[in-house]
């Protein structure tokens, strides 16, 4: 269906969820819009259910009807893949905000699509959720399966796929599947809890997931060390990965990015004189201070093991994702290389950016262990200005282009942790086989008939 969902849906839409959840006009435009600013669309309707059978009973109208639909949860989103670009419905997950009783056998939690991350990570006292990241607050949990989120301790954790026991989700025909059972070990077909986690709300509407805690960790000691550049960066952590037993996360930030968080958001540098790079590791258990010191060796550092002390060296890589909004609004590409080829990345990828606009403002940091860069780029003035009306998150594709294809080269991913969304379909060439992506688009069929499941992100 083209144009605007009639009338008469929109009563029947009511009659599900009640005529208070089926927002529009003004009521609806807050959620158009990601908290870059960089993804502006419009919608219809924005649709509240609070539970699954109406997460389905509204999939099944629309797919009749031939209306398109965007999933949202927390709206912390980088690639644009929850928000309705192409003037699609809302279906905000946001009601769906059960939280289960801990199974402390298992050590394991249900949770609604709508749940906080962190409201997970604080279901018991002593467990703690693998995926950390900064959006933890906002962030939901159906919307950080559908993007397979990563963050700060993948290295030791993993992404979420990798704490999925279970899932719950809607199919557009109205079908519910539900695989909660939190069984470690269940080989009895298709792990299509696997597949939902990175599809991006392109092959089902996830409603509810079973969840592995870990152990929450005792006095972390986070420790930010000073280094040349991302080279110097890249040779410690790997040495931090094989010798500091309780290793959590090794980031890496530059002082371009933590000059503008001193400007801009009243941040303190960690250390003086400053550094060009600075690695932030942080570790538990037995030996992690001394491990990390030995490490650190006489190299600047500045440690922190108190828990005001530890957030505020983190905040000076957890408020990165801030930094460049402060000049303009930034390109967020995300990208990944194989371990031995990072630093030629983080070094080489300003430069490559350079010879397509060289007015633009780039900042890179990320998650070294995981070989993931975050590239946040402001377009140069004149590219800027023709951006806002180009399209999402603006600019003509040339960042991406460049960035994409020197990543392409080095045998990367065009994303590590944020999906393809709406701002990078038209790249996933450069790094997925036709093959592939025939492959991606018979899965999306079989699940999605009616192809009204975020449509416009992923190629179909
Ligand atoms: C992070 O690692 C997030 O901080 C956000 O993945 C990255 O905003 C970004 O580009
Ligand atoms: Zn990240």
């Amino acid at each position: 269906m083209s144009g605007d969902p009639p009338a008469s849906l929109l009563r029947q839409f009511a009659a599900v969820v009640g005529a208070a959840h089926v927002l529009t006009g003004d009521a609806a435009a807050g959620y158009a819009v990601d908290w870059t600013g960089g993804f502006a669309g419009r919608t219809p309707a924005v649709l509240r259910p609070s539970g699954t059978e109406q997460v389905a009973a509204l999939l099944a109208l629309c797919a009749d009807a031939g209306v398109a639909v965007v999933p949202q949860g927390g709206n912390t989103g980088l690639a644009g893949g929850g928000v309705p670009l192409h003037g699609e419905v809302v279906l905000s997950l946001a009601r769906l905000d059960r939280l289960g009783p801990v199974d402390l056998d298992a050590g394991q939690v249900s949770a609604g699509a709508g749940v906080s991350l962190q409201q997970v990570a604080d279901a018991d006292p002593g467990l703690d959720l693998g995926v950390f990241i900064a959006s933890r607050h906002s962030a939901t949990v159906g919307g950080a399966v559908a993007t397979n989120a990563g963050g700060l301790r993948v290295l030791r954790y993993g992404p979420m796929r990798a704490q999925l026991r279970g899932i719950e989700a809607a199919l557009s025909d109205g079908t519910v599947l539900s695989h909660m059972s939190g069984l470690v070990k269940d080989n009895t077909g298709y792990d299509y809890p696997s597949l939902l986690a990175g599809s991006e709300g392109t092959l089902a509407v996830v409603t509810a997931a079973q969840l592995q805690l870990v152990p929450r960790l005792a006095d972390p000691v986070t420790v930010i060390v000073g280094a040349d550049g991302p080279g110097e960066v890249h040779a410690l952590a790997r040495r931090a990965v094989r010798e500091v037993r309780g290793l959590l996360s090794a980031e890496f930030f530059t002082q371009a990015g933590l000059d503008l968080l001193v400007e801009h958001a009243g941040l303190t540098l960690p250390l003086r004189p400053p550094t060009p790079a600075y690695l932030l590791l942080e570790a538990a258990g037995p030996g992690a201070a001394e491990e990390l010191a030995e490490l650190a060796g006489d190299r600047p550092a500045a440690v922190g093991t108190g828990a005001a002390e530890r957030a505020r060296l983190w905040a000076c890589r957890e408020r990165h994702p801030e930094a460049a909004g402060f000049v303009g609004v930034p390109l967020k590409l995300d990208v990944s290389v194989p371990a031995a080829r990072w630093v030629r990345l983080a070094s080489e990828v300003e430069g490559v950016v350079a010879e397509a606009d060289p007015g633009a403002r780039v900042i890179i940091y990320g998650h070294v262990a995981d070989g993931n860069l975050h590239v946040n780029v402001v377009p140069g003035a004149g590219v800027a200005a023709s951006a806002r009306e180009a399209g999402p998150a603006g600019a003509d594709g040339r960042h991406e282009d460049a960035v994409f294809s020197f990543v392409a080269s080095l045998g990367g991913s065009i994303s590590a942790e944020h999906g393809i969304g709406a701002l990078k379909a038209r790249w996933l060439p450069l790094v997925r086989s036709d093959a592939e992506r025939a492959l991606f688009a018979r899965l999306r069929a079989a699940f999605d008939p009616a192809g009204i499941l975020n449509p416009y992100v992923l190629p179909r």
